[in-house]
């Protein structure tokens, strides 16, 4: 029984630490410098990010206020923000520390969002996550 209880405790510990979320500083922010909301564009579209108030790492690398870009296309910000981002088409990890990318999307409205997060690709606390700007890419 005992041993039962130690092994529980080896198991839970490591995901308990896992799981904490890395601080983020005061005044810190993200936005999207171009486009704009409400731009009308033709894809590719270029997404630059803005950050302020924090640096840039590559994803794996443990730094003070650092950070990678995540870019939410067409979906909202997942509701459990303590648990790493998934990788999908419609969340894009920048973990290489990119600040831009080129974006080929259909014609229509799109939103997208940028969400900072940390070496292990969870949301910093409190989150960091810019406005949710729509677009129209034309033909
Ligand atoms: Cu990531």
């Amino acid at each position: 029984m005992r041993a039962l209880m130690i092994t529980a405790l080896l198991v839970i510990a490591p995901l308990a630490l896992a799981q904490e979320r890395t601080p983020s500083p005061a005044g810190a922010e993200v936005y999207i410098i171009t486009p704009k909301n409400g731009a009308h564009v033709s894809s590719p579209v270029v997404v630059r990010f803005g950050l302020k108030g924090m640096g840039i790492a590559p994803a794996g690398v443990k730094f003070d206020n650092t950070g990678h870009h995540h870019l939410l296309i067409d979906t909202d910000p997942p509701a459990d923000l303590s648990a790493p981002l998934p990788a999908t088409d419609k969340i894009v990890h920048f973990g290489k520390g990119q600040t831009e990318t080129s974006l080929t999307l259909t014609p229509g409205k799109h939103t997208l969002q940028l969400l900072l997060a940390d070496q292990n690709h969870i949301p910093h606390s409190p989150p960091l996550l810019s406005q949710k700007i729509t677009i129209t890419v034309v033909k």
